[in-house]
């Protein structure tokens, strides 16, 4: 099996952790349509987005959630889904709070930072980390006391191991979120967590300015549902209003 990864990717990384802890060999293909434009990812994708997993005989699924469905059920040992069909239920809500809008809150804080000298630059970081920190909250009241979302580590854990260290950078005091503090030492010892850590944290420090992670060689930004709810939601219409007009979105091809 291939995966189409990119190793700053929330989605590919939560897709590869599942694989590296369920100890799955897979080769593994660095890929962002926005900013490399390889047609390979294009093809083995409608929406040209990462990850995409490609199986032995050329067939491809596409999209973390899909693809992380597919894997438990080929290799459903060791099981990253409850057993429990309501804890089942909650993993997907808390997956699905992550993928959303998580990922929408990260995405606005960092073209704020990008767009700086926007007359709304400042206001759109505030209302991100106001958010981020709504979202640390309720990731404490979804542990309750527990070592992890669900009972055992399942998908939920793994989808917020990865969104989680927004808090940190943008600065976020999480003295008073005790669980959540815990939690992510716990994660931390996962061997399939600290190596994704460490490819992320590479990966990371590989990226000069916000400009280099964002904008393809066209200087489009990949937009796409929720990272356009959440700054008309806020207000910054104008904002997106300026993005577009001036052709700097990207969106997913059109389906064929
Ligand atoms: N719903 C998809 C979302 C995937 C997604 O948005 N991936 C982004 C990277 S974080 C992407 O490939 N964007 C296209 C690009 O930047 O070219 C999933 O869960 O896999």
């Amino acid at each position: 099996m291939k995966l189409f990864t990119f190793a700053t990717s929330p989605y590919a990384r939560k897709v590869r952790i599942v694989l590296d802890f369920k100890g799955i060999d897979c080769e593994y293909a660095e890929r962002c349509y926005s900013l490399d434009r390889k047609e390979d990812l294009r093809a083995a994708s409608d929406r040209a987005e990462v990850p995409v997993l490609v199986l032995d005989d050329g067939r491809t699924i596409a999209d973390s959630t899909i693809i992380c469905e597919y894997l438990e059920q080929v290799y459903p040992e060791p099981a990253v889904y409850p057993r429990d069909p309501y804890e089942r239920a909650r993993m997907r809500m808390i997956e699905d709070l992550c993928d959303r809008t998580f990922d929408a809150v990260g995405f606005g804080y960092f073209l704020a930072i990008l767009r700086a000298d926007a007359p709304e630059a400042s206001a759109m970081q505030s209302a991100a980390r106001e958010e981020c920190r709504a979202l640390m909250e309720r990731l404490e009241r979804e542990l309750d006391g527990r070592d992890f979302f669900c009972g055992e580590v399942s998908l939920a854990d793994f989808a917020a191991v990865c969104h989680a260290p927004l808090a940190h950078a943008m600065k976020i005091d999480l003295t008073d979120l005790p669980g959540v503090r815990a939690w992510m030492d716990r994660m931390r010892k996962i061997p399939a967590v600290a190596a994704d850590r460490e490819r992320a944290s590479k990966a990371w420090a590989g990226v000069h300015n916000i400009a280099a992670e964002f904008e393809g060689p066209d200087g489009k930004i990949h937009w796409r549902d929720s990272r356009l709810e959440w700054p008309v939601r806020n207000g910054f219409v104008d904002l997106v209003a300026r993005e577009f007009r001036a052709g700097k979105m990207m969106f997913p091809p059109r389906a064929s």
